[in-house]
């Protein structure tokens, strides 16, 4: 068995939660924040059998995608005065750890 924590964009939630429900999994969604952007995101704990990893992936992977963030950086000083400057970053579609689980029980 395994436990499978899964990080995805806001905007992906509820896409992949409907699909992961349809095709049968068990999952809890904890509300997480990206430590680099500081912007919400989402993080799926998913139990599962060593068999499903595949199908997992595959369930992932058509529903979280992979998107372009614009963060703000220090403004820079120009003729005009201070301006403020962004960069692009690329974020998602999603991040992925699977975690040997020694036992499983529901009481
Ligand atoms: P954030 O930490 O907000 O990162 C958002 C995106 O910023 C990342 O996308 C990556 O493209 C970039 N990024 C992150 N750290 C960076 C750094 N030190 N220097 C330059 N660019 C950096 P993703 O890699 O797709 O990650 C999306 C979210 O997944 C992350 O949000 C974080 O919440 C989580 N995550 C990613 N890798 C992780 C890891 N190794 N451990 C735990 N959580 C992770």
């Amino acid at each position: 068995m395994k436990l499978a924590i899964c990080i995805v964009h806001s905007r992906d939630k509820n896409r992949l939660s409907d699909d992961l429900v349809a095709s049968g999994f068990k999952f809890t969604i904890l509300s997480s924040t990206g430590g680099f952007l500081r912007e919400g995101n989402a993080t799926f704990m998913i139990g599962l059998d060593d068999d499903q990893k595949e199908e997992l992936k595959t369930v992932i992977g058509r529903n979280c995608h992979a998107r372009e963030q614009i963060m703000s950086v220090n403004p820079v000083e120009s003729g005009a005065g201070m301006l403020p400057t962004a960069m692009k970053v690329p974020v998602g579609g999603a991040v992925l750890f699977f975690i040997p689980v020694e036992s499983y029980e529901r009481f």
